[in-house]
């Protein structure tokens, strides 16, 4: 069996995605998920210019050898550009090999440890009391987890709030626009919304938080010690990290659990963390971590230390990639959670999909490969339309972490 022709689509429908198709020599094809959000032109260059003319001719069964091949022969591992351009590859070789055998993803996987997979809705406002009627409206939609953000009085455009309250579109400028942070006035914040939250909907409902980078080790346990009382299922990217101590710094400070690994590429940067048991899930997946090859080493690792999944699931994640994800999730033992933001009509039509929501969970389907294709024809009505992520500046001018 052989490769005989792959080529990247890219498509606007309400937001941009990169798509990688893979056709063989028997008729079967396969779709693989490329999107880097706000740099989208790098991976497609470096699938067109550096990975295809050499995937060209190969046996697509050969998934772990391919995905070897392009790790390994890159010379220059790792990175958001690689690894989601080997993504893409490993994720429609995966969809190949499970359509090849007539299976659904989950059974070529080992088969499913569980019938559907929790999900968390998104939940924002500009201030406590429309996040908490966000959250409010989420729960009447059936969600039995749901994070929750909100507007920080006298701080500009802070992280996670949206223009509508049931979503947040973060990529919609040309270039970057400039957004504010304040640590102060955040930590001022966050407990109250949670308190109002635990007040008005009790604890019945798992409730997230996202801390996206933003705070110091020392404030991000600060942080973690005032949300105790409100049982978090998850604080999440509280402290940056690139130094993984700073989390062991968190860990001996709180009880309130840690989720991290949205932007890590591979094994290696989840490895000090799990280890330490400084974390308790670990929200790598498959675009960003390397396709089900590697993603599934990582959660191996993970399930060593109890460590649960918890993929990251933002709208900038195609519905390929949530495909993949979810046939991921049925099968992998130590599941925690999956992040699930809704794609627009207009996007759920260029992709379509055989999962479906129902009560609080998505369930995958069952036909054979990972029950994503695209439309090709509707993909060429949305063309590219660059747009760049948000910056954060401090009240002095200071950059800051988005
Ligand atoms: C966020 C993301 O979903 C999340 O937890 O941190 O929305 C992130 O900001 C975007 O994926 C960036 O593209
Ligand atoms: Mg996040």
């Amino acid at each position: 069996m052989k490769i005989t022709g792959a080529r990247v689509i890219v498509c606007s429908p309400g937001r941009n995605f990169t798509t990688l198709k893979i056709e063989t020599d028997q008729g079967i094809h396969g779709i693989g998920d490329a999107t880097l959000n706000g740099r989208e032109l790098a991976v497609v260059s470096y699938l067109q210019d550096h990975v295809i003319p050499c995937i060209l001719g190969m046996d697509p069964r050969r998934i772990e050898d391919i995905w070897q091949y392009l790790y390994r022969g890159a010379y220059w591992r790792g990175g958001p550009v690689t690894m989601r351009a080997i993504a893409a590859v490993d994720v429609a070789l995966w969809d190949i090999k499970a359509k090849l055998a007539g299976m659904p993803l989950y059974d070529l996987l080992g088969g499913k440890s569980r019938e559907r997979v929790m999900v968390y809705g998104h939940a924002n406002g500009s201030d406590i009391s429309e996040t908490v009627d966000a959250v409010g409206a989420y729960i009447d939609m059936g969600y039995r987890a749901i994070r929750a953000q909100t507007g920080i009085p006298g701080v500009e455009d802070a992280y996670g709030v949206g223009r509508g309250k049931l979503q947040y579109e973060p990529a919609d400028t040309r270039l970057p626009s400039v957004g504010g942070w304040d640590t102060r006035k955040a930590l001022n914040t966050v407990p109250r919304l949670f308190e109002k939250l635990r007040d008005t909907y009790g604890f019945e409902h798992h409730l997230l938080h996202d801390g996206h980078h933003r705070y110091t080790p020392q404030e991000a346990a600060n942080l973690g010690q005032m949300l105790e009382p409100y049982q978090l299922f998850w604080l999440e990217d509280v402290t940056p990290a690139e130094n993984p101590q700073g989390f062991e710094l968190v860990r001996q400070h709180t009880t309130t659990p840690l989720a991290v690994g949205e932007i890590f590429n591979t094994i290696w940067q989840a490895r000090g963390l799990i280890e330490s048991q400084s974390i308790d899930f670990i929200r790598a997946t498959v675009v960003g971590a390397g396709g089900i090859t590697h993603l599934r080493r990582i959660a191996d690792l993970a399930a060593l230390y109890q460590v649960r999944t918890g993929c990251h699931g933002a709208t900038d994640l195609s519905p390929v990639t949530m495909g993949a994800a979810l046939h991921f999730d049925s099968w992998v033992p130590n599941f925690g959670i999956q992040e699930y933001m809704r794609h627009s009509q207009e996007t759920d039509a260029v992709f379509p999909h055989d999962y479906r929501f129902e009560d609080g969970y998505l369930i995958c389907g069952n036909t054979p490969g990972h029950g994503v294709d695209i439309d090709e024809d509707l993909a060429a009505k949305y063309p590219y339309d660059q747009k760049c992520l948000p910056v954060a500046r401090l009240d002095d001018g200071t950059m800051w972490n988005w």
